[in-house]
């Protein structure tokens, strides 16, 4: 058996580590981003109903607040976690 293929195989292995390795990195931020932002969000939801309304935004996310139409996907009012973190998502990607 020549041993290139395995020397090959190996780099492939070590590339493959750090390709993957990085993007863990950038999960581990996003991650960590979308905790943070849960946490804001579960204190901003005083009547704990799982939605934020205007008020709720308004006194916890005020940010978003200014946004809270373009947030408000299906227009129901009200803001879910999804909603703000797609809000989010989407405007971070337009900014790109
Ligand atoms: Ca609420
Ligand atoms: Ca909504």
């Amino acid at each position: 058996m020549p041993q290139y293929p395995t020397c090959r195989k190996l780099l492939l292995l070590i590339l493959l580590a750090l390709t993957t390795g990085a993007a863990h990195a950038a999960d581990d931020r996003r991650t960590a981003a979308l905790q943070k932002l849960r946490a804001k969000f579960d204190a901003a939801d005083a009547n704990r109903d799982g939605y934020l309304d205007r008020a709720e935004t308004a006194r916890g996310l005020p940010r978003i607040a200014a946004q809270f139409d373009a947030a408000d996907t299906d227009h129901d009012g009200r803001l879910t976690f999804a909603e703000i973190a797609g809000y989010i998502a989407a405007a971070r990607a337009g900014r790109k």
